[in-house]
């Protein structure tokens, strides 16, 4: 069979499709798209290659021998040209996709904000601790109490006026109140059979409550730190080694107590403590009602009613008793001048304590 075109023209073709293939310029493509239309444009199946290719059948043997192979390392040579262009985007690409999504590991990491104790919280805890550090153990009790540990076994007869409803949350179904002081879980504590007759000193933190009008200084849910000392000869000497200790652990080595008579039906005798103005020196100022000291809690030696109706015999056994304000405390410690703001939760306000007195 004689061949339809002849070895000139097809040369020419191959010089043709040669020099396109040149300006193909694969090295300037930009991205594998380009790359990919490049490749489809010179190597599929329209293209002038393809045609060349499809001619070789036209030719003599002989000129098949010599232009077959050498068309066919024209290809390869375009092909390798793409593959090495491909080789190269794709790297960059994914170079360009790691810088994208680069995570940097030396950055510090989010923190979640970290919450605190509320102030009411650490003051509570620091009286505590340090009557802990004393001897002292903690002891919890009820708030829903019934009347006999809230107001008779303290020595609160029937018609004493804190038991009148105007002071008193009654519980409407169960003849039971909301405790008004803390004493209530010393009268338990006396109570205990495995308490009975041993020295005790305990103190008894917690929750009161009293149907208050609400002003700046006054609460109906509020805080008491109570405690309690029962030992042999125990007398006012000791309570007040024992406060003093106490407020100068509390408010410094320096700090200057008062004792002021004053009545409470469970105690005999009473007493308000006092310390030193820490707002003024000794001149009189708002924070001491010009007065020059503070007012920080009452105390009295344990009325022996008291002991001998939780089972104690008052004639070995005796104690000392005192009871503080939690709140009263934390506005000296911080300068807070209305207790309400203990208990609206503006973060702004409870932002600034820090956790000292934990
Ligand atoms: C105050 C006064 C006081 C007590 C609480 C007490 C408890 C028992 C027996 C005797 Cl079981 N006394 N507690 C004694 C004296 C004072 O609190 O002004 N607190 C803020």
């Amino acid at each position: 069979m004689e061949p339809t075109t002849n070895r000139a023209a097809w040369d020419q073709a191959y010089a043709r499709v040669e020099s396109a293939l040149r300006g193909a310029n694969v090295g300037a493509c930009a991205d594998l798209l380009q790359l990919e239309e490049v490749r489809v444009h010179f190597l599929g199946r329209k293209s002038g290659l393809t045609e060349l290719l499809k001619s070789l059948k036209d030719l003599s043997i002989d000129d098949k021998k010599e232009a077959g192979p050498k068309v066919q390392a024209l290809k390869s040579a375009f092909e390798a040209a793409l593959e090495a262009r491909k080789a190269v985007l794709e790297e960059a690409g994914d170079a360009a996709a790691l810088a994208k999504d680069a995570i940097d590991l030396t950055l510090p990491s989010v923190r979640p904000p970290r919450g605190r104790l509320h102030p009411l919280t650490t003051t509570l805890h620091g009286i505590a601790g340090i009557f802990s550090r004393m001897g002292y153990s903690w002891a919890e009790g009820p708030y829903a109490e019934d009347e006999y540990h809230n107001f008779t076994a303290l020595n609160m007869p029937d018609d004493h006026p804190a038991r009148d409803a105007q002071d008193t949350f009654y519980l409407k179904d169960v003849k039971r109140l909301l405790r008004t002081h803390t004493s209530n879980v010393q009268i338990r504590e006396l109570e205990k059979p495995g308490a009975k007759d041993k020295p005790l000193r305990v103190v008894c933190p917690g929750r009161v409550f009293r149907h208050e009008q609400i002003d700046a200084t006054h609460s109906a849910v509020f805080h008491q730190v109570e405690g309690l000392v029962v030992d042999q000869n125990v007398g006012f000497a000791d309570l007040k080694g024992h406060l003093q200790t106490f407020l100068q652990e509390l408010l410094g080595s320096e700090t200057k107590t008062r004792f002021r008579p004053s009545y409470f039906p469970f105690t005999e005798p009473s007493t308000e403590v006092d310390v030193k103005c820490f707002f003024c020196p000794g001149t009189g100022c708002p924070s001491c009602k010009h007065t020059g000291w503070i007012e920080i809690l009452g105390a009295g030696v344990v009325n022996p009613k008291v002991l001998s109706g939780a089972g104690w015999d008052p004639e070995k056994w005796s104690g000392f008793a005192f009871g503080i304000g939690v709140e009263r405390v934390a506005m000296l410690l911080h300068g807070v001048r209305d207790l309400r703001d203990f208990y609206t939760n503006d973060l702004r306000f409870l932002k600034q304590f820090d956790e000292d007195l934990v």
